[in-house]
């Protein structure tokens, strides 16, 4: 039976590598303990898996059950209210919302670690699995580092999000892809399933494949991992030096300039590809080598693929001169850099991007700030030297990036969202009300966000490591990850604000106040000159640079644009902290306030909506905007842009009530409603904050008594809300699992619509 342990140390630790700054609050990893479960948990288990596995192709998202099923084994926990289920038209009485709140609360209660902070799944984009399975391959690693166990879990995953056709899509509600599939497919053959698979879906996929143009027509970022594999040749990969990071900063394309994610995924990247790094050639890789091609390997037109790309994977084309400056890398720079005296020239840049790769690694505890590169730097140290003590360093940090549901086991997209959540969990639980009630609920998730803050900047020359500061921040996960954030650190400093108002006795200790004051210090220096901020650093450099974007897949990834989510948290942060602390920055606050809101009255669309880019879409940054000018005291009479975000939001509005945005919104740009216009209750909720922000209930509240009317009637017996659609994203175009926003979400809206709405003046 698979166990959650929670800010476990000994977890993967058998060498004892694994470093912490916190004694591990924080960390979530899954652990195989065979004789741990009764018999009733495994049928429970057992008839989630099949559940999921009957109905995988209308339900792509799990449920997050197992983790579900522990906690609630674990914790005895038993809903004793009863379940409200009102009729079409029936008033929503006070009584039904306060129950539903309860019985929400209650379950919530329940699926809370004891460091605090609320574990879940965040998975959904296919293309993460992969790397790690075929890094661990090359190194030799994969049955030291994954049990037997561990890769069953894994085969069913990918088994279970194969669509129909027989590909697989870039994140698991996506259609067919040629990165999917090429690197599903993949995996699976590594992981020891035959040429024909299960009831022949291998073959099945090995079809889409060869129907699709073959894997000579796979993404940028799919082609290095083939040719790191050796299942496709280097020569056919647009060139990557690793000469850019000796370049002078103050040119634009300077990588320190970039988006960190994106700097730190092409930093070992430029690595692998300037030592044209290849695995070992295997039985399995000669049959791949066969398997992948509808010509043989030796005859593919290498040069031609390097720009060959399947349609179905083109959401970013390159522009003429990305095209252009490839080849001219390609046939007048690299064949040069081979030889003596330039060829010192690359083994001085592979020692400095080196130098980077481990100032990364140190610095997130072998962590690393994302999946992609987590998995690339431990393959490119171990390229370094096989028996460094930083690819050991690594191995235990695997773990922190797999998580089990009844779909199989699959990477996530971070090492988890768990300040994030908390921080959220804490504001819904606060908006109801019923805070007294769960004085022991706040209190642990206090201390959660309190050990999780970020207490030092990073060592040595920030400038030199392109590193902004981050004493005071909070992360998106973990104190040891450590990546600071301006929208985390917000909505931290918001979480801490509201429960230093409580008292002791149901919250705990508030926090010292100098720590309120670095990160306000943060969220001030994260401005950038137009009044936006972006998300981890200042935007550096400009936003031509996306033309040379290669990845085909992914949309604004080159820089660190400014959002109007990360912008709105900033305000709303700001401007709790100047009423407990008029006194501090006094000027400093008023004017970084007033150009963030001018930046969002800038960012709306003429038709009163913005564009959100880390959830769904349209309803997710029509709530931030507007609470972020209602923060800055703007209201429904006062600002034109928040009457038109209003109509907007209400024009939107389903005819059963309720909102219910899909995905294809963000690729799109454009509101989609869900498939058969369905509400979903995560962006009905969204939509209810918004409304309420700006002063719905004393013009017309009928929409919100609709939307509460769907809250409450979707509420299951055990005061859990369904798993609807995935409802987050990034970089326009993949989509990823927030699994706590179910619980909090509906809250957070009942929460206030109980206080704002129904209690109203
Ligand atoms: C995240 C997760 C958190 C998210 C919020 C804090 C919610 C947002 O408001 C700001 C952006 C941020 C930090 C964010 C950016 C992009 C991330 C890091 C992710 C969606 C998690 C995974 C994704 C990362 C880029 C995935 C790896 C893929 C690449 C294209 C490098």
């Amino acid at each position: 039976m698979w166990r959650l342990k929670i800010a476990e140390e000994s977890v993967g630790n058998g060498g004892g590598w694994l470093r912490s700054l916190n004694n591990h609050v924080g960390r979530q990893v899954w652990e195989f303990c065979p004789e741990s479960a009764t018999l009733e948990e495994l049928s429970q288990v057992e008839m989630a898996r099949q559940n999921f596995q009957d109905n995988r192709f209308q339900k792509k998202n799990s449920s997050d059950l197992l983790m579900r099923i522990q906690f609630a084994k674990e914790k005895q926990s038993v809903n004793s209210l009863p379940q409200i289920k009102l009729k079409e038209f029936e008033d929503v009485e006070e009584e039904a919302v306060v129950t539903t709140l309860r019985r929400a609360l209650n379950f919530y209660s329940t699926i809370q670690a004891e460091d605090g902070h609320w574990p879940g799944d965040y998975g959904g984009p296919m293309f993460l699995l992969p790397g790690l399975v075929i890094t661990l391959y090359v190194t030799g690693a994969l049955n030291t580092v994954l049990s037997k166990e561990h890769q069953y879990e894994i085969c069913r995953y990918l088994y279970n999000h194969q669509n129909r056709d027989g590909g697989w899509g870039l994140h698991i509600e996506g259609p067919s892809t040629m990165f999917g599939s090429v690197l599903s497919y993949v995996s699976l053959r590594l992981l020891g399933e035959g040429a024909e698979g299960r009831q022949g879906a291998v073959e099945k996929g090995r079809e889409w494949i060869l129907e699709h143009g073959s894997a000579i027509a796979i993404t940028s970022w799919g082609k290095m991992w083939l040719s790191v594999l050796g299942v496709y040749e280097w020569s056919g990969n647009n060139p990557l030096p690793p000469e850019v990071w000796l370049c002078p900063y103050f040119l634009p394309i300077h990588p320190g300039r970039m988006w960190c994610h994106c700097r730190m995924v092409y930093l070992p990247m430029s690595y692998l590809y300037g030592k044209r790094f290849v695995g070992p050639i295997t039985p399995t890789i000669l049959s791949l080598r066969k398997e992948l091609y509808t010509v043989p390997y030796h005859e593919v037109d290498w040069n031609k693929a390097r720009n060959t790309c399947a349609k179905e994977d083109l959401y970013y084309p390159h522009p003429l001169v990305q095209d252009t400056l490839w080849a001219s890398l390609h046939y007048l720079y690299e064949p040069v850099i081979k030889y003596w005296p330039c060829k010192s020239l690359r083994e001085k840049a592979l020692q400095t991007v080196m130098r980077h790769i481990h100032y990364e690694d140190e610095n997130t505890r072998y962590i690393c700030i994302g999946p992609v590169n987590k998995v690339l730097n431990m393959l490119c140290c171990w390229v370094e030297d096989p028996y460094s003590e930083s690819f050991k360093l690594h191995l235990p940090r695997i773990l922190d990036y797999l998580w089990i549901a009844e779909d199989g086991m699959k990477m996530q997209g971070y090492n988890g969202s768990q300040l994030w959540d908390t921080a959220f969990a804490v504001q819904a639980i606060i908006s109801t009300g019923l805070a007294d009630e769960y004085g022991s609920t706040l209190r642990k998730a206090h201390d959660f966000i309190k050990y999780s803050q970020v207490l030092e900047d990073c060592p040595g020359d920030l400038n030199f490591w392109y590193r902004h500061i981050s004493k005071g921040a909070w992360p998106f996960s973990t104190a040891d990850h450590g990546w600071p954030i301006s929208d985390c650190t917000a909505e931290g400093l918001k979480a801490t604000l509201l429960l230093s108002k409580l008292p002791a006795a149901s919250a705990g200790e508030p926090l010292d106040v100098m720590r309120l004051y670095d990160a306000v210090n943060v969220i001030l220096s994260l401005q950038n000159a137009d009044g936006g901020f972006a998300t981890y650093e200042l935007t550096r450099s400009y936003q031509w640079l996306e033309l040379i974007n290669p990845a085909e897949t992914f949309g604004d990834i080159v820089i660190d644009y400014p959002y109007v989510e990360c912008t709105s948290a900033a305000i709303q942060a700001l401007a709790s902290f100047r009423k407990l602390y008029p006194e501090h920055r006094t000027e400093e606050i008023q004017n970084c306030i007033g150009r963030a809101v001018e930046f969002i009255e800038k960012m709306q669309a003429e038709d009163g909506s913005w564009y959100g880019s880390w959830g769904i879409c349209f309803s997710y940054a029509g709530w931030f905007g507007i609470k972020g000018l209602s923060a800055a005291g703007r209201t429904y009479k006062n600002s034109s842009h928040i009457r038109k975000a209003c109509d907007f939001l209400l024009s939107k509005e389903l005819v059963t009530g309720g909102w219910g945005e899909s995905y294809l919104s963000c690729q799109n740009k454009e509101y989609t409603n869900l498939e058969g216009n369905r509400p979903h209750i995560v962006s009905t909720s969204w939509i209810m904050l918004a409304l309420i922000e700006a002063g719905q209930a004393q013009r017309d509240p009928t929409p919100l008594h609709r939307a509460a009317r769907i809250l409450i009637n979707y509420q299951v017996e055990d005061g859990d809300f369904p798993q609807q659609e995935i409802m987050g994203v990034f970089n326009k175009n993949c989509m990823i699992s927030y699994s706590a926003y179910r619980n909090i979400f509906p809250i957070w809206a009942l929460g206030e619509y109980h206080c704002r709405v129904l209690k109203a003046p």
